[in-house]
């Protein structure tokens, strides 16, 4: 209602919008901790957001978990995610699913995933995902495990992944043992 303050905003110098723009950029997961596991976290790497890196929890005895995450571009350049690993597991890979004679199944990508600029690249169940193999331990609901990201051109992220419940929702190879 106090449209009196539009004049004053409106007259704003170049410079001080500047600074307010730089002011959107702080991290959104500082503003969003403590919600358990419906808070957003998220990582910044050049002109990559890492939003909300998560996993599941397994089965006691499964070898296999998957990762999830968004990939924001917000530079002018593809980029490449290449490499993935975890403290959980042996390695990682980055894998897709799609639908072959109607059948669901999945492959890793040998050559990564492309970020392409300006677009928002979801890793998530049914999808594009990580796919943490060699299970040194299981993860457990609540906790979170550290991962590393890495990108053909920004380089190498640290990401914690947190860790949800066991999922049903859509088909997930992380718990029925298929690799
Ligand atoms: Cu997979």
């Amino acid at each position: 209602m106090s449209n009196t303050h539009v004049p004053a905003r409106a007259s704003l110098s170049r410079r001080s919008f500047a600074a307010l723009a730089c002011g959107l950029m702080l991290p959104l997961g500082l503003l969003a901790g403590g919600t358990g596991m419906a808070s957003a976290h998220e990582f910044k790497l050049g002109d990559l957001e890492i939003g909300h890196p998560w996993s599941r929890e397994t089965p006691a005895g499964a070898k296999v978990a998957g990762g999830y995450l968004s990939v924001t571009n917000h530079g002018s350049e593809a980029d490449r995610l290449i490499a993935v690993s975890s403290t959980i597991s042996d390695k990682g890979e980055i894998h897709e699913m799609a639908v072959n004679d109607g059948v669901m199944t999945m492959r890793q990508l040998p050559d990564g995933l492309e970020i392409p600029a300006g677009e928002k690249v979801e890793l998530k169940p049914g999808s594009y995902h990580l796919m943490f193999m060699g299970l040194k331990s299981q993860p457990k609901k609540g906790e979170k495990f550290a991962g590393t990201l890495t990108f053909e051109k920004a380089g190498t992220i640290e990401v914690e992944f947190a860790v949800d419940a066991m999922g049903g929702k859509t088909e997930d190879h992380g718990s029925n043992g298929s690799h």
